[in-house]
């Protein structure tokens, strides 16, 4: 609470976008930003970490939780100042999700929202007006956002979706489904690409939307049972002549809405990315500790060469993913496009945290298969990394695009 008001009034007025046109931001003060990050350590040791079998057993996050969480900023970390939030830089987001990537998926997960993919539409393209109405509400965590792309028949070819659009008089009737809508059981406000003209096939004839729950004609699915990050929810969203106002086109143009996805998952890879780096540092502690523990052959397994070979690469490839991802994030906050480096960051950090789960779980043995030990439930958690926000083979495609496009240019 204290840290909260203290950098806000401290960096009043310097939040990450300011008239639509990204300034160059740096971090702006050492000591603010570690006693955040210390917070927040504090906050994931003493009050997270200890319910992480609750939550998973109980498939739910305790209220009280929540209240803290909003207590703390938590919700409006990369909600610019002068909408209510702390307008941390990239390169500080990317610090703070290595710290709550020491603790299990759902929490990050529930604020995880908030702070990208349900607010970064209206962010980087929505009008003054739908900055104003929405994002203070963000930032406290008063509302939850939601992000819906993905279809049951459009996943990775992302143009290709198919919810309707229709313009009557002042309003646009949506028809459709969306799928494993992260957040979305929880959500106030839904941001929706969807099809305003029906003549044009491909990503210039989708436009996005904020639709707020309640809505008539918009309804939930059940809650998709999923294989981890329990705690978490995500179900389909159905439109069915779902009656939206024209006010809440986002940015109220038409036809670039693809755009607007695509800028939101530019930064929202970054952010998986960096987090992918705070659960493999949590799941290597674990393994580390265990390793210095368990004895076999009369001395602990951590004596022998065969492990240390398992630790000494999860290490070196944290420590790469973290360099690859900081960097990129600095690229963002010195105004550059990062594209490409959001995807290669996305793509190393997401698949080097399912080798260290995969290494981690080995050291455990037959113990790592136990869900008693964490590192059964990280194991399932961090699979979901390497396919949400774009596959690991998405984000190939995205890499060698650009790559050829700079060629050829
Ligand atoms: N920023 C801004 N504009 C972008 C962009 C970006 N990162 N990426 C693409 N665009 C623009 C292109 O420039 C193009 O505009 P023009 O027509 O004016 O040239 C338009 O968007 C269409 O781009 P493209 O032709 O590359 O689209 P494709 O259909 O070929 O698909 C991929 C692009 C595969 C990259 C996209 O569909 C994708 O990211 N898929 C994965 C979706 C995903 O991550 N889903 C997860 C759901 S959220 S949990």
């Amino acid at each position: 609470m204290v840290i909260y008001f203290v950098l806000r009034n401290k960096n009043k007025g310097k939040g990450i976008y300011s008239n639509d046109i990204m300034e160059i931001l740096m971090i702006r003060d050492p000591e603010m930003l570690e006693q955040l990050l210390g917070t927040i350590r504090d906050f994931v040791r003493d009050e997270l970490v200890p319910l992480e079998h609750e939550v998973e057993e109980n498939n739910a996050i305790p209220e009280h939780i929540i209240n803290q969480m909003k207590e703390l900023g938590l919700f409006g970390l990369t909600i610019p100042e002068e909408y209510g939030g702390l307008g941390i830089t990239m390169e500080e987001e990317i610090l703070v999700a290595i710290e709550l990537g020491q603790t299990s998926a759902a929490f990050r997960s529930l604020i995880g929202t908030n702070n990208g993919i349900g607010s970064s539409g209206i962010l980087i393209d929505g009008t003054e007006e739908q900055k104003q109405k929405y994002l203070p509400r963000y930032a406290t965590g008063e509302i939850i956002g939601s992000f819906c792309l993905t279809e049951p028949d459009s996943g990775s070819d992302a143009a290709s979706l198919k919810t309707s659009a229709i313009k009557e008089g002042d309003y646009y009737v949506l028809n459709g489904t969306k799928r494993f809508i992260t957040n979305a059981p929880r959500a106030t406000t839904f941001t929706v690409m969807a099809r305003t003209n029906a003549e044009i096939k491909g990503a210039s004839g989708i436009s996005a939307f904020l639709v707020e729950a309640g809505t008539p004609g918009l309804s939930l699915g059940k809650i998709d049972k999923k294989m981890g990050q329990h705690g978490s929810y995500t179900c389909d969203v159905i439109f069915d002549n779902c009656k939206v106002h024209q006010d809440q086109l986002i940015g109220g143009v038409e036809g670039i809405g693809f755009k607007t996805a695509m800028r939101v998952l530019d930064k929202g890879r970054l952010h998986i990315a960096g987090y992918s780096v705070g659960m493999a540092e949590r799941m290597l502690d674990d393994a580390v500790n265990y390793a210095v523990e368990r004895k076999q052959f009369g001395q602990p397994i951590a004596s022998f060469q065969l492990i240390q070979g398992m630790l000494a690469d999860s290490k070196a490839e944290i420590y790469a993913a973290k360099c690859m991802v900081l960097d990129a994030a600095r690229l963002r906050d010195a105004g550059q496009n990062v594209t490409t480096e959001s995807s290669c960051a996305k793509m190393f950090a997401t698949e080097m945290c399912g080798r260290v789960a995969d290494r981690c779980l080995q050291i455990h043995g037959g113990a790592g298969y136990i869900s008693e030990y964490a590192i059964e439930r990280f194991y399932r958690d961090v699979r979901l990394f390497r396919l949400y926000e774009g596959t690991t083979q998405i984000q190939q495609i995205i890499i060698a695009r650009e790559l050829i496009k700079k060629a050829t240019a």
